[in-house]
């Protein structure tokens, strides 16, 4: 199933915000975080396979158990009530609040980390739903940039390379779903008038005007400041170039690779190619 947009959700707003603030409090994970420049991707885990908060790394937890509601779960009624009421618990693997916030995240494809594990109980299909945000987060698949509104259902196709940009300090709280591939009647999130696959409605696209040559002259010119304790912020900058200039589909990793064919080390360019490898193509961990 490709990426679209799924429908709304009513959200309670006061009994959002209670539950968002007691949140606060909660030991969030930063798993994750490596792919994430300017800060880290925190997460909490309000459901998981074997019903324990755990570490947030999916790996890690007991996937020969039934899944449950964590101890997290039980400190947030709202966010409770709304799971139950909207997901399809049959087939739901893992729930997770996260938050971003002044980041970008690395282009890459997620749920192939658990390539071993029987189709039942591997994760396959991913929602998100806003829980807070704004007009400077950004989501990235493909050549599309767009932006999903709060309390929107939205079906996002992880196996597909995708970046994601929160150019603000307010942060950027989304609920994240993992279901299973098993076939049912029922839908994996029912909201009220969801269309089965709108695709990314052009409302929610962000137009870009090309990258020109100049823009690419520029960026070129940071390998000479590339080096091995550089590469992260320059990473940095080549994704926030994405998500304001349209350099086709591959422009993060291509720009990435060309400039560091041009850095004056030549260990800079292995590195960039194996973090290629690792973020898009062949994860296994
Ligand atoms: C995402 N993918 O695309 C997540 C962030 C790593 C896995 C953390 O939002
Ligand atoms: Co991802």
């Amino acid at each position: 199933m490709r990426t679209h947009y799924v429908g709304d959700t009513c959200l309670d707003d006061a009994r959002l915000a209670k539950d968002l603030a007691t949140s606060d409090s909660i030991a969030w994970s930063e798993a994750y975080s490596d792919y994430v420049f300017g800060g880290a991707w925190k997460s909490c885990m309000l459901w998981a396979r074997g019903g324990s908060a755990g570490d947030g790394v999916v790996t890690h937890y007991d996937h020969d158990r039934p899944a449950a509601f964590s101890e997290f779960a039980d400190q947030l009624p709202y966010l409770r009530e709304l799971i139950s009421t909207v997901a399809d618990l049959d087939r739901l693997n893992f729930v997770r609040l996260a938050k971003v916030q002044n980041s970008v995240i690395i282009p890459h494809r997620d749920l192939l980390e658990l390539g071993d594990l029987a189709d039942e109980t591997r994760n396959a299909h991913r929602m998100h739903i806003p829980l807070a945000t704004n007009e400077d987060c950004f989501f990235n698949e493909g050549d599309t940039v767009f932006r999903m509104r709060k309390g929107e259902v939205w079906f996002l196709d992880a196996s597909e390379i995708h970046s994601v940009a929160v150019l603000s300090s307010q942060e950027r709280v989304h609920l994240m779903f993992d279901f299973v591939d098993v076939p049912s009647a029922k839908p994996l999130i029912s909201v009220e008038g969801a269309s089965p696959d709108a695709g990314i409605p052009a409302d929610r696209t962000v137009k870009r005007p090309p990258l020109t040559e100049a823009d690419h002259a520029h960026l070129m010119r940071l390998a000479d400041v590339l080096t091995l304790e550089t590469v992260n912020e320059i990473f940095s900058i080549v994704i926030k170039k994405h998500f304001r200039c349209d350099g086709g589909e591959g422009f993060v990793w291509n720009t990435m690779i060309d400039i560091a064919r041009a850095a004056e080390d030549p260990a800079v360019l292995p590195h960039v190619k194996e973090l290629r490898r690792h973020y898009t193509l062949e994860r296994s961990a």
